[in-house]
């Protein structure tokens, strides 16, 4: 009994996975791959490889560009400005708590980059598509 407990309770250590997401790669307004789908207890790991951008937690709809600081949404997060200028390579991690359909994108220039489509999403689903939080994003 104890075991068994013990066992369950290692589960999601033993499973987690990363994902890894590129910020900026080519010198593009853009973050790769768009969408990470992603169990409890994953993380997602974004690497700040060109210019100066974030990682922020958007809304689905409405004013969408550029997110708050702090991020927007249920469970808001944002990495602030990470620059990788210098070639420092910076990373924001994101661990995952539940499986709801989450948008991101980046805050810089005022909304300038979200409107270009620098936008993500984590587990979207049938009613909340990424490509449709991609037109909102662009028409916001
Ligand atoms: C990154 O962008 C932010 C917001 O535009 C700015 O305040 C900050 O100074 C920039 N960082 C660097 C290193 O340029
Ligand atoms: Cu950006």
């Amino acid at each position: 009994m104890f075991s068994k407990v013990f066992f369950l309770a290692l589960l999601p250590s033993i499973f987690a996975v990363n994902h890894a997401v590129s910020v900026g790669a080519n010198n593009a307004l853009a973050f790769s791959p768009t969408t990470i789908t992603a169990a409890v207890g994953d993380t997602i790991t974004f690497t700040v490889v060109s210019r100066n951008h974030s990682i922020s937690s958007a809304q689905f709809s409405g004013a969408i560009c550029p997110p708050p600081a702090g991020g927007a949404g249920f469970g808001p997060f944002d990495s602030g400005f990470l620059s990788n200028l210098d070639g420092s390579l910076p990373t924001f991690v994101y661990t995952v708590v539940d499986t709801q359909p989450r948008f991101g994108a980046c805050r810089q220039a005022n909304g300038g980059h979200c409107r270009a489509g620098m936008t993500f999403a984590i587990n979207p689903d049938a009613s909340h598509t990424y490509a449709d939080f991609l037109a909102n994003a662009r028409a916001s």
